[in-house]
Protein backbone atom coordinates (compact mmCIF):
# COMPACT_ATOMS: atom_id res chain seq x y z
CA UNK A 1 0.00 0.00 0.00
CA UNK A 2 1.98 2.76 -1.14
CA UNK A 3 2.17 6.11 0.88
CA UNK A 4 0.69 8.29 -1.66
CA UNK A 5 -2.52 6.23 -2.46
CA UNK A 6 -6.15 7.42 -1.70
CA UNK A 7 -7.54 5.06 0.98
CA UNK A 8 -11.13 5.86 2.30
CA UNK A 9 -11.92 4.70 5.57
CA UNK A 10 -15.73 3.82 6.13
CA UNK A 11 -16.67 4.50 9.91
CA UNK A 12 -13.96 6.75 10.82
CA UNK A 13 -15.89 7.73 13.67
CA UNK A 14 -16.17 4.67 15.17
CA UNK A 15 -14.50 2.91 17.35
CA UNK A 16 -12.12 0.74 15.09
CA UNK A 17 -12.75 3.25 11.90
CA UNK A 18 -11.27 5.82 14.18
CA UNK A 19 -8.31 3.85 15.23
CA UNK A 20 -7.37 2.67 11.62
CA UNK A 21 -7.43 6.17 10.67
CA UNK A 22 -5.06 7.25 13.76
CA UNK A 23 -2.91 3.98 12.69
CA UNK A 24 -2.55 4.77 8.77
CA UNK A 25 -1.50 8.75 10.07
CA UNK A 26 1.29 7.24 12.45
CA UNK A 27 2.71 5.23 9.51
CA UNK A 28 2.59 7.92 7.37
CA UNK A 29 -0.84 7.72 5.12
CA UNK A 30 -1.74 11.60 4.02
CA UNK A 31 -4.47 10.89 1.94
CA UNK A 32 -6.56 9.56 3.53
CA UNK A 33 -10.66 10.19 2.67
CA UNK A 34 -13.26 10.38 5.26
CA UNK A 35 -16.87 11.62 4.97
CA UNK A 36 -19.33 12.00 7.64
CA UNK A 37 -22.71 10.36 8.06
CA UNK A 38 -24.14 13.83 7.28
CA UNK A 39 -22.65 14.01 4.12
CA UNK A 40 -23.11 10.53 3.01
CA UNK A 41 -25.84 7.51 4.25
CA UNK A 42 -23.60 4.33 3.30
CA UNK A 43 -27.10 2.44 2.75
CA UNK A 44 -28.22 4.57 -0.16
CA UNK A 45 -26.86 3.06 -2.77
CA UNK A 46 -27.42 6.17 -5.43
CA UNK A 47 -25.04 8.05 -2.81
CA UNK A 48 -22.03 5.70 -2.41
CA UNK A 49 -21.99 5.22 -6.24
CA UNK A 50 -21.60 8.84 -6.18
CA UNK A 51 -19.00 9.20 -3.77
CA UNK A 52 -17.10 6.78 -5.32
CA UNK A 53 -17.07 7.94 -8.98
CA UNK A 54 -16.15 11.06 -7.73
CA UNK A 55 -13.50 10.16 -4.82
CA UNK A 56 -12.10 7.12 -6.57
CA UNK A 57 -10.39 5.25 -3.58
CA UNK A 58 -7.69 3.11 -4.40
CA UNK A 59 -8.32 1.18 -0.94
CA UNK A 60 -10.92 1.15 1.37
CA UNK A 61 -11.42 -0.53 5.07
CA UNK A 62 -14.83 -1.08 5.39
CA UNK A 63 -15.45 -0.13 9.21
CA UNK A 64 -18.34 1.20 8.86
CA UNK A 65 -21.50 -1.10 10.90
CA UNK A 66 -24.48 -0.87 13.07
CA UNK A 67 -23.62 -2.47 16.27
CA UNK A 68 -24.49 -2.53 19.65
CA UNK A 69 -24.39 -5.15 22.50
CA UNK A 70 -26.14 -7.99 22.98
CA UNK A 71 -29.87 -6.48 24.22
CA UNK A 72 -29.74 -4.04 20.99
CA UNK A 73 -28.82 -7.04 18.92
CA UNK A 74 -31.44 -8.95 19.99
CA UNK A 75 -33.97 -6.50 20.45
CA UNK A 76 -33.28 -4.20 16.72
CA UNK A 77 -32.67 -7.78 14.36
CA UNK A 78 -34.26 -5.91 11.25
CA UNK A 79 -32.57 -2.49 11.98
CA UNK A 80 -29.21 -4.41 12.73
CA UNK A 81 -30.00 -6.81 9.64
CA UNK A 82 -30.15 -4.00 7.04
CA UNK A 83 -27.93 -1.39 7.74
CA UNK A 84 -25.51 -3.45 7.67
CA UNK A 85 -26.16 -5.71 4.37
CA UNK A 86 -26.93 -2.21 2.76
CA UNK A 87 -23.81 -0.47 3.30
CA UNK A 88 -21.85 -3.52 3.02
CA UNK A 89 -23.48 -4.25 -0.39
CA UNK A 90 -23.18 -0.46 -1.27
CA UNK A 91 -19.58 0.12 -0.29
CA UNK A 92 -17.74 -3.74 -1.90
CA UNK A 93 -19.90 -2.93 -4.82
CA UNK A 94 -19.18 0.59 -5.70
CA UNK A 95 -15.42 0.04 -5.01
CA UNK A 96 -15.87 -2.86 -7.93
CA UNK A 97 -17.42 -0.15 -10.26
CA UNK A 98 -14.91 2.41 -9.13
CA UNK A 99 -11.78 0.02 -9.40
CA UNK A 100 -10.65 0.03 -5.79
CA UNK A 101 -7.37 -1.81 -5.59
CA UNK A 102 -7.95 -3.10 -2.08
CA UNK A 103 -10.84 -3.68 -0.10
CA UNK A 104 -10.40 -4.79 3.85
CA UNK A 105 -13.90 -5.68 5.22
CA UNK A 106 -14.16 -5.77 8.87
CA UNK A 107 -16.71 -8.66 10.49
CA UNK A 108 -17.10 -9.76 14.14
CA UNK A 109 -16.85 -12.87 16.49
CA UNK A 110 -20.72 -13.56 16.15
CA UNK A 111 -20.06 -15.14 12.83
CA UNK A 112 -19.43 -18.32 13.87
CA UNK A 113 -21.75 -21.42 14.57
CA UNK A 114 -22.78 -21.78 18.40
CA UNK A 115 -21.47 -24.78 18.57
CA UNK A 116 -18.18 -25.24 16.35
CA UNK A 117 -15.69 -26.54 18.16
CA UNK A 118 -13.36 -23.66 20.16
CA UNK A 119 -11.04 -21.74 19.78
CA UNK A 120 -13.15 -21.21 16.37
CA UNK A 121 -10.94 -21.69 13.46
CA UNK A 122 -11.49 -19.25 9.68
CA UNK A 123 -12.69 -22.71 8.28
CA UNK A 124 -15.56 -23.13 11.10
CA UNK A 125 -17.45 -20.42 9.26
CA UNK A 126 -20.64 -21.73 8.06
CA UNK A 127 -20.57 -24.87 9.68
CA UNK A 128 -23.66 -24.74 11.77
CA UNK A 129 -26.70 -22.66 13.46
CA UNK A 130 -25.38 -19.06 15.05
CA UNK A 131 -26.71 -17.84 18.95
CA UNK A 132 -29.93 -16.67 18.13
CA UNK A 133 -29.55 -13.06 20.32
CA UNK A 134 -27.22 -11.57 17.33
CA UNK A 135 -28.43 -13.74 14.22
CA UNK A 136 -29.65 -10.83 12.35
CA UNK A 137 -25.76 -8.76 12.44
CA UNK A 138 -24.20 -12.22 12.19
CA UNK A 139 -25.72 -13.31 9.02
CA UNK A 140 -26.05 -9.57 7.24
CA UNK A 141 -21.96 -9.57 8.18
CA UNK A 142 -21.23 -13.27 6.78
CA UNK A 143 -23.29 -11.71 3.65
CA UNK A 144 -21.05 -9.50 3.31
CA UNK A 145 -17.53 -11.59 3.88
CA UNK A 146 -18.64 -13.95 1.54
CA UNK A 147 -19.76 -11.12 -1.37
CA UNK A 148 -15.85 -9.75 -1.28
CA UNK A 149 -14.80 -13.79 -1.91
CA UNK A 150 -17.17 -13.77 -4.75
CA UNK A 151 -16.03 -10.78 -6.45
CA UNK A 152 -12.54 -11.77 -6.16
CA UNK A 153 -13.51 -15.55 -7.87
CA UNK A 154 -15.98 -13.69 -10.15
CA UNK A 155 -14.22 -10.24 -11.09
CA UNK A 156 -10.40 -10.87 -10.35
CA UNK A 157 -10.43 -8.35 -7.49
CA UNK A 158 -8.61 -8.06 -4.29
CA UNK A 159 -11.10 -7.85 -1.51
CA UNK A 160 -10.42 -9.37 1.89
CA UNK A 161 -12.10 -9.64 5.02
CA UNK A 162 -10.87 -9.69 9.04
CA UNK A 163 -13.17 -11.18 12.13
CA UNK A 164 -11.58 -9.39 15.13
CA UNK A 165 -13.39 -10.80 18.32
CA UNK A 166 -14.79 -8.05 20.98
CA UNK A 167 -13.56 -4.90 20.70
CA UNK A 168 -13.10 -2.34 23.40
CA UNK A 169 -11.03 0.84 23.55
CA UNK A 170 -11.84 5.16 24.22
CA UNK A 171 -14.75 6.03 21.54
CA UNK A 172 -16.45 3.07 22.31
CA UNK A 173 -20.32 4.32 22.91
CA UNK A 174 -21.16 4.44 26.49
CA UNK A 175 -24.62 3.95 26.46
CA UNK A 176 -25.46 1.47 29.26
CA UNK A 177 -28.54 0.18 27.12
CA UNK A 178 -27.18 -0.35 24.11
CA UNK A 179 -23.04 -0.92 24.14
CA UNK A 180 -21.02 -3.62 24.75
CA UNK A 181 -20.38 -4.65 27.78
CA UNK A 182 -16.88 -3.27 28.69
CA UNK A 183 -18.03 0.25 27.89
CA UNK A 184 -21.39 -0.46 29.77
CA UNK A 185 -19.47 -1.89 33.09
CA UNK A 186 -17.21 1.44 33.12
CA UNK A 187 -20.55 3.52 32.66
CA UNK A 188 -22.12 2.03 35.16
CA UNK A 189 -19.56 1.28 37.49
CA UNK A 190 -18.07 5.02 37.50
CA UNK A 191 -21.78 6.16 37.59
CA UNK A 192 -22.36 3.86 40.99
CA UNK A 193 -18.99 5.35 42.05
CA UNK A 194 -20.17 8.94 41.60
CA UNK A 195 -23.43 8.72 42.84
CA UNK A 196 -21.73 6.68 46.33
CA UNK A 197 -24.24 4.32 44.93
CA UNK A 198 -24.65 0.78 47.40
CA UNK A 199 -25.12 -1.19 44.54
CA UNK A 200 -24.20 -1.14 40.58
CA UNK A 201 -26.47 -3.64 38.34
CA UNK A 202 -24.80 -6.03 35.54
CA UNK A 203 -26.40 -8.27 32.97
CA UNK A 204 -27.07 -12.01 33.32
CA UNK A 205 -25.28 -14.89 34.85
CA UNK A 206 -22.04 -13.66 34.78
CA UNK A 207 -20.62 -16.81 33.67
CA UNK A 208 -20.64 -15.95 29.63
CA UNK A 209 -16.87 -16.14 28.70
CA UNK A 210 -15.52 -13.01 26.16
CA UNK A 211 -11.81 -12.41 24.48
CA UNK A 212 -11.53 -9.19 24.63
CA UNK A 213 -9.11 -7.14 22.04
CA UNK A 214 -7.83 -3.14 22.50
CA UNK A 215 -8.93 -1.36 19.34
CA UNK A 216 -5.23 -0.30 18.51
CA UNK A 217 -4.08 -3.90 18.23
CA UNK A 218 -7.50 -4.08 15.92
CA UNK A 219 -6.22 -1.20 13.67
CA UNK A 220 -2.64 -2.45 13.68
CA UNK A 221 -3.30 -5.80 12.18
CA UNK A 222 -6.03 -4.37 9.86
CA UNK A 223 -3.35 -2.31 7.98
CA UNK A 224 -1.00 -5.65 8.30
CA UNK A 225 -3.41 -7.50 6.49
CA UNK A 226 -4.05 -4.88 4.19
CA UNK A 227 -0.18 -4.83 3.27
CA UNK A 228 0.28 -8.42 3.58
CA UNK A 229 -2.83 -10.71 2.87
CA UNK A 230 -4.20 -11.63 -0.09
CA UNK A 231 -7.14 -14.48 -0.24
CA UNK A 232 -10.59 -15.41 0.49
CA UNK A 233 -10.45 -16.71 3.69
CA UNK A 234 -11.12 -14.02 6.46
CA UNK A 235 -8.73 -13.96 9.14
CA UNK A 236 -9.45 -13.79 12.85
CA UNK A 237 -7.98 -11.42 14.98
CA UNK A 238 -8.08 -11.98 18.87
CA UNK A 239 -5.60 -12.24 21.62
CA UNK A 240 -6.28 -15.62 22.55
CA UNK A 241 -7.16 -14.89 26.26
CA UNK A 242 -10.77 -14.83 27.56
CA UNK A 243 -12.30 -13.77 30.51
CA UNK A 244 -15.57 -14.55 32.46
CA UNK A 245 -17.77 -11.57 32.48
CA UNK A 246 -17.60 -11.92 36.43
CA UNK A 247 -13.32 -11.78 35.88
CA UNK A 248 -14.23 -9.04 33.79
CA UNK A 249 -16.49 -6.67 35.92
CA UNK A 250 -14.14 -7.10 38.78
CA UNK A 251 -11.37 -5.77 36.73
CA UNK A 252 -13.65 -2.82 35.50
CA UNK A 253 -14.71 -2.22 39.18
CA UNK A 254 -11.00 -2.18 40.40
CA UNK A 255 -9.79 0.24 37.50
CA UNK A 256 -12.98 2.17 38.62
CA UNK A 257 -12.18 2.03 41.88
CA UNK A 258 -15.86 1.38 42.74
CA UNK A 259 -16.33 -0.72 46.12
CA UNK A 260 -20.59 -1.13 46.33
CA UNK A 261 -22.05 -4.60 45.31
CA UNK A 262 -22.16 -5.63 42.13
CA UNK A 263 -26.23 -7.03 41.59
CA UNK A 264 -26.88 -9.41 38.42
CA UNK A 265 -30.04 -8.61 36.41
CA UNK A 266 -31.07 -12.02 35.09
CA UNK A 267 -33.45 -10.78 32.95
CA UNK A 268 -31.15 -9.90 30.41
CA UNK A 269 -29.97 -11.98 27.65
CA UNK A 270 -26.11 -14.21 28.24
CA UNK A 271 -25.66 -14.23 24.94
CA UNK A 272 -23.59 -16.84 23.75
CA UNK A 273 -21.43 -19.15 26.28
CA UNK A 274 -18.28 -18.92 24.80
CA UNK A 275 -16.56 -17.60 21.73
CA UNK A 276 -12.90 -17.72 21.86
CA UNK A 277 -11.39 -17.49 18.29
CA UNK A 278 -8.48 -19.28 17.00
CA UNK A 279 -5.71 -16.56 15.54
CA UNK A 280 -2.99 -18.50 14.59
CA UNK A 281 -3.17 -17.58 10.84
CA UNK A 282 -3.13 -14.14 11.82
CA UNK A 283 0.05 -15.14 14.43
CA UNK A 284 2.18 -16.99 11.82
CA UNK A 285 2.10 -14.23 9.23
CA UNK A 286 4.40 -12.12 11.78
CA UNK A 287 1.51 -9.73 14.11
CA UNK A 288 0.86 -10.03 17.66
CA UNK A 289 -1.20 -8.28 19.71
CA UNK A 290 0.40 -5.69 22.04
CA UNK A 291 -1.84 -4.19 24.50
CA UNK A 292 -2.05 -6.17 27.71
CA UNK A 293 -6.06 -6.19 29.08
CA UNK A 294 -5.79 -4.24 32.22
CA UNK A 295 -3.88 -1.84 30.10
CA UNK A 296 -6.49 -1.86 28.16
CA UNK A 297 -9.12 -0.84 30.44
CA UNK A 298 -7.15 1.39 31.88
CA UNK A 299 -6.95 3.77 29.43
CA UNK A 300 -10.32 3.33 28.24
CA UNK A 301 -11.41 4.10 31.60
CA UNK A 302 -9.09 7.32 31.92
CA UNK A 303 -10.26 8.69 28.65
CA UNK A 304 -14.11 8.04 29.31
CA UNK A 305 -13.52 10.07 32.53
CA UNK A 306 -11.97 12.69 30.19
CA UNK A 307 -15.16 12.70 28.09
CA UNK A 308 -12.83 11.95 25.09
CA UNK A 309 -15.92 10.62 22.58
CA UNK A 310 -14.57 9.51 18.91
CA UNK A 311 -14.90 12.74 17.24
CA UNK A 312 -12.17 13.44 19.46
CA UNK A 313 -9.75 11.12 18.19
CA UNK A 314 -8.21 12.88 15.00
CA UNK A 315 -10.57 15.73 15.50
CA UNK A 316 -9.79 18.46 13.36
CA UNK A 317 -7.05 16.16 11.18
CA UNK A 318 -9.63 14.29 9.34
CA UNK A 319 -11.05 15.96 5.72
CA UNK A 320 -14.71 15.30 4.15
CA UNK A 321 -14.15 14.29 1.10
CA UNK A 322 -16.63 14.94 -2.11
CA UNK A 323 -18.97 17.48 -1.22
CA UNK A 324 -18.25 19.82 -3.69
CA UNK A 325 -18.05 17.96 -6.24
CA UNK A 326 -21.33 15.62 -6.39
CA UNK A 327 -24.68 17.65 -6.00
CA UNK A 328 -25.72 15.59 -3.48
CA UNK A 329 -24.31 11.22 -2.49
O1 LIG B 1 -20.76 -7.18 25.06
P1 LIG B 1 -22.11 -7.76 24.99
O2 LIG B 1 -23.26 -6.85 24.98
O3 LIG B 1 -22.24 -8.64 23.69
O4 LIG B 1 -22.33 -8.75 26.24
P2 LIG B 1 -21.96 -10.14 23.21
C1 LIG B 1 -21.37 -9.67 26.64
C2 LIG B 1 -21.80 -10.29 27.96
O5 LIG B 1 -21.73 -9.31 29.00
C3 LIG B 1 -23.21 -10.86 27.99
C4 LIG B 1 -22.90 -9.38 29.80
O6 LIG B 1 -23.21 -12.10 28.67
C5 LIG B 1 -23.98 -9.81 28.82
O7 LIG B 1 -25.11 -10.34 29.50
N1 LIG B 1 -23.12 -8.10 30.46
C6 LIG B 1 -23.10 -7.87 31.80
C7 LIG B 1 -23.44 -6.95 29.88
N2 LIG B 1 -23.41 -6.63 32.08
C8 LIG B 1 -23.64 -6.00 30.90
C9 LIG B 1 -24.01 -4.68 30.55
O8 LIG B 1 -24.22 -3.81 31.39
N3 LIG B 1 -24.13 -4.40 29.22
C10 LIG B 1 -23.90 -5.36 28.25
N4 LIG B 1 -24.01 -5.02 26.96
N5 LIG B 1 -23.56 -6.63 28.57
C11 LIG B 1 -22.41 -9.00 20.92
C12 LIG B 1 -23.21 -9.39 19.74
O9 LIG B 1 -22.53 -10.08 21.75
O10 LIG B 1 -21.04 -8.82 20.68
C13 LIG B 1 -22.81 -8.72 18.51
O11 LIG B 1 -24.57 -9.22 20.06
C14 LIG B 1 -21.31 -8.64 18.32
O12 LIG B 1 -23.40 -9.32 17.43
C15 LIG B 1 -20.64 -8.13 19.55
O13 LIG B 1 -20.78 -9.89 17.95
C16 LIG B 1 -19.13 -8.10 19.47
O14 LIG B 1 -20.50 -10.46 23.22
O15 LIG B 1 -22.82 -11.12 23.93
Amino acid sequence: MEKDKKIYVAGHTGLIGSAIARELKKQGYQNLLFINHSSLDLRNQQEVNCFFEHEKPDYVFMAAAAVGGVAANDRLPATFFYDNMAMGLNVIHASYNAGVKKLLYLGSNCIYPKDAPQPYKETSLLTGSLEKTNEAYAVAKIACLKMCEFYNREYGTDYISCMPCSAYGPGDSFDPENSHVIAALINKFHEAKVNQSPQAVMWGSGKPYREFIFMDDIARAAVFLMKHYSGNETVNIGTGMEYTIGELAEVIRSVVGYEGKIIHDTSKPDGVPKKLIDSSKLYAMGWKPEIPFEQGIRITYEEYVKQQTALKYGAGQRKTGGEKKCQKY
